[in-house]
């Protein structure tokens, strides 16, 4: 290891101690570690990230979007920026890891790069995503989508589950909606590249042995929104041959769902995640039943497919039991590839740094999607125990964390140092 490779050790007990701190603020009534956007304890976190990325030199702004943004100033302030970050909003009795990782691996490197007294040549942007996570109004990355200039004055109007607005819930965290749909800074400023360090939340890397996950594409979702309307009956005397019973179409448009899944091309997947009935009473044939499920994949024509083989299979089984079914289909996101010149500057990282890697694709969604489309985007894996993520169960061992920020560093430097990447990007 030569001297500059000493200077990039990232601190593992520094990064461990970030990880515990940032871990103890969650909502104390829900299982596992939950930060969910929007809500108080998400608000407490963002401003402990805030202080956070001051405290190890950054300037720190909250864009209009409600972006936590650090800047690190680099040698020549008028070239392209690199942008690195993640999220740290939760999943409803999530995990510790799943963004927080990126996050604060990413001010990892700031330290290594103060205490070594090295200055980029570009400025280091540092981002903690607002709301990435997936939610009820039925789009994930909320903050990146906004300051890609995705996000469309119609989606503030969309509702979740109990009839809340999104623009009123921006608005409830001291957002003001019209700031959210003008903070598009992704689009006016000359970018690099992007690079996020995330947990791999799948099982490859540790069944195949490898430290680093060198991110080939990102997944795209199809998100479904099936409404089935039946008839509503005694359930107590209404013969069974002469019921439109809507859970039952739900239920089997769950299976169709799994059929479809269990039926994909590696790594696509497909999962029913909701039925609610709209009138729970105990003792009344469901009438009116929502199904919510997601598609991903990253064979664009799997997904496609699916979606029409999917609406057939459960209009048949819907009209067979006299229930009307509409649907209601969101793309949450395309599938991304990441930048072929990021991907192998991650893969000489990691084999300077004697780090096995493996070339995956991330079935999970990221910032980095909607980074993609404005640079040159790459994503680093660290392996998930067991695979699991989006539970209390999710893990992933410091030392696994250490390496990726040490490829993340490295990365980092080497992109800084390269002239166009976005010549060769794809
Ligand atoms: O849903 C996802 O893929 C990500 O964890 N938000
Ligand atoms: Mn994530
Ligand atoms: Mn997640």
């Amino acid at each position: 290891m030569t001297d500059t490779d000493a200077a990039f050790e990232p601190v593992a007990a520094r990064i461990e101690s970030d990880l515990t701190e940032l871990s103890g603020i969650r909502a104390p009534d829900h299982p596992g570690w939950t930060r969910e956007v929007f809500s108080e304890p998400y608000r407490d976190a963002r401003d402990w990230v805030a202080a956070r990325m001051r405290s190890v030199g950054l300037e720190v702004r909250r864009d209009g979007a409600g972006n936590v943004v650090g800047v690190l100033p680099g040698r020549s302030p008028a070239a392209p920026a690199l942008v690195t970050g993640s999220h740290t909003d939760t999943v409803n009795g999530g995990g510790r890891f799943d963004g927080t990782v990126g996050v604060l691996g990413a001010l990892e490197v700031v330290r290594l790069l103060r205490e070594s007294g090295t200055q980029l040549t570009r400025d280091l942007v540092v981002v903690d995503f607002l709301g990435e996570e997936s939610n009820d109004w039925g789009l994930s990355c909320l903050g990146s989508r906004a300051v890609a200039g995705e996000l469309r004055a119609e989606d503030l109007d969309r509702r979740d589950g109990a009839g809340q607005r999104l623009g009123d819930r921006y608005a409830g965290f001291g957002l003001d909606p019209a700031a959210v749909l003008a903070e598009r800074w992704l689009t006016r400023r000359p970018l690099h590249g992007y690079l996020e360090l995330h947990i791999e939340q799948g099982p490859l890397l540790e069944q195949r042995g490898a430290a680093i996950g060198v991110v080939t594409a990102i997944a795209g979702i199809e998100r479904l929104l099936a409404s089935f309307e039946g008839r509503p009956d005694h359930a107590g005397t209404r013969p069974m041959h002469d019921r439109r019973d809507a859970m039952v179409a739900a239920a089997h448009a769950v299976l169709a769902v799994h059929r479809e899944g269990c039926g994909a091309p590696p790594p696509g997947v497909a999962t029913a995640t909701q039925v609610v009935n709209d009138r729970h009473a105990p003792n009344v044939v469901p009438a009116s039943v929502r199904l919510r499920a997601e598609m991903r994949g990253i064979d664009a024509g799997w997904l496609a497919a699916t979606k029409q083989r999917l609406a057939q299979d459960i209009l048949t089984q819907a009209q067979a039991l006299g229930v009307d079914v509409t649907f209601d289909w969101t793309s949450d996101n395309k599938i991304v590839p990441s930048a072929r010149s990021i991907q192998d500057a991650v893969a000489r990282a990691a084999a300077r740094a004697g780090l096995a890697w493996e070339a995956v694709p991330s079935g999970a969604t990221h910032d980095a999607a909607h980074l993609a489309p404005w640079c040159p985007m790459g994503m680093i894996f660290v392996p998930s125990r067991a695979g699991r993520s989006h539970c209390p169960e999710e893990w992933t061992d410091i030392t696994d964390i250490a390496a990726g920020v040490r490829a993340l560093a490295d990365t980092l430097r080497a992109l800084d140092a390269q002239e166009d990447l976005v010549a060769d990007s794809r």
